[in-house]
């Protein structure tokens, strides 16, 4: 697995960033009719936490096929790996989210894990604000290249920089506003809010949709966003 991936700019198109959709596809699906995406020539990319807790974790894996669909690695999706290597508890998982994984066969499963383990901690891409860098949780180091070029370094065992990167939540427990270096804006899911919040130049954008938040979208040209909610949940 690569585990940091490159975009350059989408000249034919536009780019959105979506928050956590943990299952909730459908939603996804109201928001990609709601900005007319256009499969051509936009492209999608997901801070991670496409699967747990929702009702429909296991499109994942169509969603991933698509060729304009592109995601990094939450500490969902390494629960479902950890899970399948066994390096997991069966009833953590379970009350985490993890019930619609228990459902499949062992083989489909694997099939999860093994395109997990394909997804990268990091991605950055080439935008009209310069690069913006998508990370799970939290930009682990103060300067963006150090911490994608530790990524890129097979012989770095990285566990402690991978492991802030999809689970930390120390900037936005600390309210820490500085900003890291050499990366325009690093969006991130992973700690839910109720709107949108910038942290120097981190952007969190996960509204907490399977809690009865919103699913948020964000155009990466305009940083204008759309939301949708599920039903009843208004
Ligand atoms: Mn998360």
């Amino acid at each position: 697995m690569s585990r940091f991936i490159r975009f350059s700019r989408n000249i034919i198109g536009r780019d959105f960033v979506v928050g956590d959709i943990h299952g909730c596809f459908p939603l996804l699906e109201q928001l990609l009719a709601k900005v007319r995406f256009d499969p051509e020539q936009d492209r999608l990319f997901s801070v991670g936490d496409m699967v747990d807790r929702g009702p429909e974790s296991a499109r994942a894996l169509e969603f991933l096929a698509k060729p304009w669909f592109h995601a990094i690695l939450g500490n969902h999706e390494q629960m479902v790996i950890d899970a399948v290597a066994e390096m997991l508890d069966n009833d953590l998982y379970f009350y985490s989210g993890g019930a619609w994984f228990f459902g499949l066969s062992k083989s489909e499963q694997q099939e999860f894990a093994v395109a997990f383990r394909e997804l990268p901690v990091a991605i950055e891409l080439e935008s009209v604000h310069g690069l913006i860098g998508l990370v799970h949780a939290e930009c682990p180091l103060s300067d963006w290249k150090d911490f994608t070029s530790r990524l890129q370094d097979e012989s770095d065992p990285l566990r402690y920089i991978e492991a802030q990167a999809i689970w930390g939540r120390t900037r936005i427990s600390s309210g820490r506003t500085d900003t890291v270096d050499n990366i325009a804006f690093v969006f991130c899911g992973h700690t839910v809010l109720c709107k949108p919040a910038q942290l120097g130049n981190h952007l969190f954008i996960d509204t907490g949709a399977v809690f009865g938040g919103r699913l948020t979208m964000v155009n990466l040209t305009n940083f204008h966003y759309a939301q949708v909610a599920r039903e009843g949940s208004e």
